[in-house]
């Protein structure tokens, strides 16, 4: 069903593309459809790769090191009214005195809180970059970020795309709370980060520019056009600039909803806010996704600059 989703996700950029094309082609007065999935790409000077792709081996499991746990959580949501669950990854020699980071990582559309589980194993990502010293031992935190009663993905994916923005509320009245409840927590706002893959990317731009005193470390990948536009999503420049320790955004060049993170990048240029721009050889896929964790976990919760 989700290779079929993905595949379906796919033929749709592809369609999207060659219909926004056509239109584009045979009627330039009428309008392209604003926000589509898969618009044209135009890739500019900035829009390459900040870094190589990650080596053999990165997310497959190494013996000879020390292995973190995945858990099933559940926890009660008041914004939704029901019980949700989320996947939390605690790191090798997890501790309670130790107050660890939190990295709160998002999903896309068509996902819920097992599809990083699924297609990038973070247990053994984080284990093999925690053993090497390359990553700060940290608590990943994998919801659903679909706020509603019914949370599947199920039906018209799409159509639950208004649940994703009232998770902005699921998260930090009820999810956020909970894990500081449950497990040894470093609560303060330079030790919580929020990252994630389209639909997930933009809630990351949204709620991390939205929640400045709770995030100071975000990460959108491929962000989908639930990202607010860039006046809206960072109305105070001199705040967005004092107050993140990293703005990390990625995309694919074969991505067709590359201009939405384009179109921040720019924003953010010209308004001289700091932040990495890795534009790699991918798509809208699981490929990306994994490496952009892969690259995006050696900066988080750390004072080094992010491109070495
Ligand atoms: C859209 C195209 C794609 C959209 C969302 C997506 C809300 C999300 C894709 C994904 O999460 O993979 O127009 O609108």
């Amino acid at each position: 069903m989700r290779i079929a989703f993905r595949s379906f996700l796919g033929a749709m950029t592809v369609l999207g593309f060659v219909s926004q094309f056509c239109v584009a082609q045979d009627n330039p007065e009428r309008p392209r459809r604003p926000g589509g999935f898969g618009g044209p790409i135009e890739l500019g000077p900035d829009d390459v790769a900040a870094y190589a792709p990650p080596p053999e081996g990165f997310k497959s499991r190494r013996e000879g090191i020390d292995h973190g746990k995945l858990e099933l959580i559940e926890y009660e949501s008041k914004t939704v009214g029901t019980t949700r669950k989320a996947n939390v990854y605690t790191p090798p020699g997890y501790n309670t005195d130790t107050k660890y980071p939190v990295l709160y990582l998002l999903h896309g559309i068509g996902g819920d809180e097992g599809e990083w589980v699924r297609f990038a194993n973070p247990i053994d990502l984080f284990d093999n970059l925690i053993a090497d010293k390359k990553a700060t031992p940290m608590i990943v935190v994998m919801p659903n970020g679909r706020a509603q009663k019914n949370d599947r993905a199920e039906g018209n994916v799409m159509a639950a795309a208004p649940a994703f923005a009232v998770f902005e509320r699921d998260l930090i009245d009820d999810l956020i709370p909970t894990i500081e409840a449950k497990y040894s927590v470093d609560t303060s706002r330079e030790r919580r980060a929020i990252a994630g893959l389209s639909m997930g990317g933009g809630q990351s731009f949204n709620f991390g520019f939205g929640n400045l005193d709770l995030f100071a470390w975000v990460g959108p990948f491929s962000a989908a056009p639930n990202t607010s536009p860039p006046e809206k999503l960072i109305p105070d420049v001199d705040a967005a600039k004092s107050k993140l320790k990293l703005l990390w955004i990625s995309c694919g060049n074969k991505d067709g909803l590359i201009r939405v993170s384009q179109n921040v990048h720019q924003f953010l240029k010209k308004n001289g806010i700091e932040h990495v721009w890795h534009v790699d050889g991918h798509g809208h896929d699981p490929a990306h996704w994994s490496s952009s964790l892969y690259w995006f976990s050696q900066s988080v919760f750390q004072d080094k600059k992010p491109i070495q």
